[in-house]
């Protein structure tokens, strides 16, 4: 699948794509979980799904252990049948009115995983829109945190992580996602293909 749009912050790359983030390889692939870490429809069902039950079974022993993940928080199991090593398994914010902390809890999803990634080594990690979905986060204003607060932290940090795809389901999705990459291209000392 090709990326449709790239920032390259030195040696590091945010790229836009449009598709089922099941089927893009990549080292970690980060899930939209719910605060119980017991599946359920959206991408989640999908990476359940495609993955097949290992996923599942690593999760009920994490549930035993922790309960639950609350928002902005993530926790880790292997892929099973994914093209991947890794799910990272974020719980985004419920949407209330984003005056309940809703827009820390959702760059906090973002920046956490991504601290997972350089902590075991991923070099390539894929994002779904985490909370515009089930949870009802406006799309423009989810679409402008994860994409500054994945750029700013690949600005900040070198290390083993090298590509970070943000992936939309759909036309709409993306172009969002890409009118607002944009807008930071504009506003960041770097290069953009696309
Ligand atoms: N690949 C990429 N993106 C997808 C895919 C896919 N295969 N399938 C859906 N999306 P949602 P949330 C998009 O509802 O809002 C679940 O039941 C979708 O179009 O999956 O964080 C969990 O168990 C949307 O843009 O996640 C939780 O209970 C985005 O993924 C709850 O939903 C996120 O939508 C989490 O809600």
């Amino acid at each position: 699948m090709a990326s449709d749009f790239v920032i390259q912050l030195g040696l590091h790359q945010l790229q836009l794509l449009k598709g089922d983030i099941t089927k893009i390889a990549v080292d970690a692939i980060v899930n939209a979980a719910n605060a119980a870490l017991a599946g359920g429809g959206g991408v989640d069902g999908a990476i359940h799904r495609a993955g097949g039950p290992e996923i599942m079974r690593e999760l009920d022993q994490i549930r035993a252990q922790i309960g639950r993940c609350e928002p902005g928080k993530a926790v880790v199991t292997g892929a099973g049948k994914l093209p991947a090593k890794y799910v990272f398994h974020a719980v985004g914010p419920i949407y209330r009115d984003g005056k309940h902390g809703e827009p820390e809890q959702l760059a906090s999803c973002y920046r956490t995983c991504l601290e997972l990634a350089a902590e075991r080594g991923v070099r390539t990690i894929s994002f779904p829109s985490i909370s515009t979905g089930a949870y009802g986060y406006p799309l423009e204003e989810a679409a402008e945190i994860a994409v500054r607060t994945v750029a700013s932290w690949l600005h900040d940090h070198t290390g083993p992580v090298h590509v970070v795809k943000l992936v939309q389901f759909s036309d709409h999705d993306h172009a969002v996602y890409r009118e607002h990459a944009q807008r930071l291209h504009g506003a960041m000392p770097h290069t953009a293909h696309g």
